[in-house]
C-alpha cells in the first residue's frame, strides 16, 4: 500500500478520474441567484419553513435593489422577529411590544430623508399595538408598515391572536376560536384602508414562489412611495407558523390556500391613483 492510500488521500488513479470529469469553467455558469449583501450572514433562528425567513430575504433584496442600504431605518418588533436587527444589514432600532409605529414616527420625523419601515407580527400590530397602528396611519406618517400575519402569537408559544381564524386551535383556544366568545379575526388591511392617511394598502403572502414575487414588489412600492410624502404604506403578508400550527411547512402552505386566504383575500386594498404617483422617480430594474 502506498502512503497516500494508507492516509486515504488521492492516489494517482483518483487524480486522473478527477481530471477526466471536466467541470464547466466559470464562463459557462450563469449566475441565477446571489445572497443579498443586505443580510448580515448571521444564521436565522427561525424554525424550519417559517415565513419570517422569506420575508427577511425579500426585504433585504428590495433594499439592495433600490440601492438604499445607507438610507433605511427599520424598527424591529417584539415577537419571533425580535432579532431582525441581527440579520438585516442596515440601521435598525428595537421597539417595545406594539410600539413600532410610534417609534417609526419619531425616527421619520427627525430623519425625513430616510426610508423608514416597521416590521411587526399580528400580536404586536393588531393586539397590543392597535392604538399605535391606527393613529400612525390616521396621521399619514410617511413610513412603510410591514405586517407579518401568521394568525398566532408565535414567539410566546402559539396563543390566539386577533387574526386567529374562526375555529382555529391555539394554546388559548384549544377547542378552536369561538367567535361568540373571542370575536372575529381582525382584517387589518381592510380596516386601515379606511383611514385618510393610508396611501397604499395591500395584502400579500409568501406560501408560493409567485406570491413571494408579488410580496417583494409590494415591499418595493412601500419604500418608493415614501419619496412622494403622501401617507402610510401598509403591506400585510400572510405567513405561517409551522411550530405552533403543528403542521409541516407544506401542510402550512395548503392551509394558507384552503383556509387563511378565504378569510384574508390577497390583493391590493387601496391603491394610489396615477395622479398620485406623478413625480415618482423611476429607477432602472425597479418594477412599480
Ligand atoms: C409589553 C409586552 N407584553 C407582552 C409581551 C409578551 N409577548 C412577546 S412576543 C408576543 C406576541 C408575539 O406575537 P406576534 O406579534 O404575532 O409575532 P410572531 O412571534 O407571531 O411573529 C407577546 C405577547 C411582551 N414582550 N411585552
Ligand atoms: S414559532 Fe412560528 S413564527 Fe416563530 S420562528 Fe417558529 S415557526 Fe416562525
Ligand atoms: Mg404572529
Amino acid at each position: 500500500m502506498s502512503e497516500n492510500e494508507i492516509l486515504g488521500t488521492n492516489t494517482k488513479d483518483d487524480e486522473s478520474i478527477v481530471r477526466e470529469c471536466s467541470f464547466p469553467s466559470d464562463e459557462e455558469f450563469e449566475l441565477v441567484y446571489e445572497r443579498p449583501y443586505t443580510l448580515t450572514g448571521a444564521r436565522f433562528h427561525y424554525c424550519p419553513g417559517c415565513g419570517h425567513s422569506t420575508v427577511h430575504k425579500i426585504l433585504a433584496e428590495v433594499v439592495q435593489e433600490l440601492g438604499i442600504q445607507n438610507k433605511v431605518i427599520g424598527i424591529a418588533p417584539v415577537g419571533c422577529s425580535v432579532f431582525a436587527y441581527d440579520y438585516l444589514d442596515f440601521d435598525m432600532q428595537e421597539a417595545a411590544h406594539g410600539r413600532a409605529s410610534a417609534c417609526a414616527t419619531g425616527v421619520k420625523r427627525t430623519n425625513p430623508d430616510k426610508y423608514v419601515f416597521t416590521y411587526q407580527g399580528d400580536g404586536d400590530l393588531a393586539a397590543i399595538g392597535t392604538a399605535e397602528t391606527i393613529h400612525t396611519i390616521n396621521r399619514g406618517e410617511n413610513i412603510l408598515i410591514l405586517f407579518v400575519n401568521n394568525a398566532v402569537y408565535g414567539m410566546t408559544s402559539g396563543q390566539m391572536a386577533p387574526t386567529t381564524l374562526p375555529g382555529m386551535k391555539t394554546t388559548t383556544s384549544p377547542y378552536g376560536r369561538d367567535v361568540n366568545f373571542a370575536g372575529f379575526p381582525m382584517k387589518m388591511a381592510e380596516l386601515v384602508s379606511n383611514l385618510p392617511g393610508a396611501f397604499y394598502v395591500t395584502r400579500q403572502a409568501v406560501h408560493t414562489s409567485g406570491a413571494v414575487r408579488k410580496a417583494k414588489k409590494a415591499i418595493m412600492n412601500g419604500f418608493k412611495y415614501q419619496e412622494l410624502k403622501k401617507g402610510t404604506s401598509f403591506v400585510e403578508i400572510i405567513s405561517n407558523c409551522p411550530s405552533n400550527w403543528k403542521m409541516t411547512p407544506l401542510q402550512c402552505n395548503e392551509f394558507i390556500e384552503t383556509d387563511m386566504l378565504k378569510y384574508f383575500p390577497l390583493g391590493d386594498v387601496k391603491l394610489p391613483s396615477r395622479e398620485d404617483l406623478k413625480g415618482l422617480e423611476k429607477k432602472e430594474g425597479v418594477v412599480l
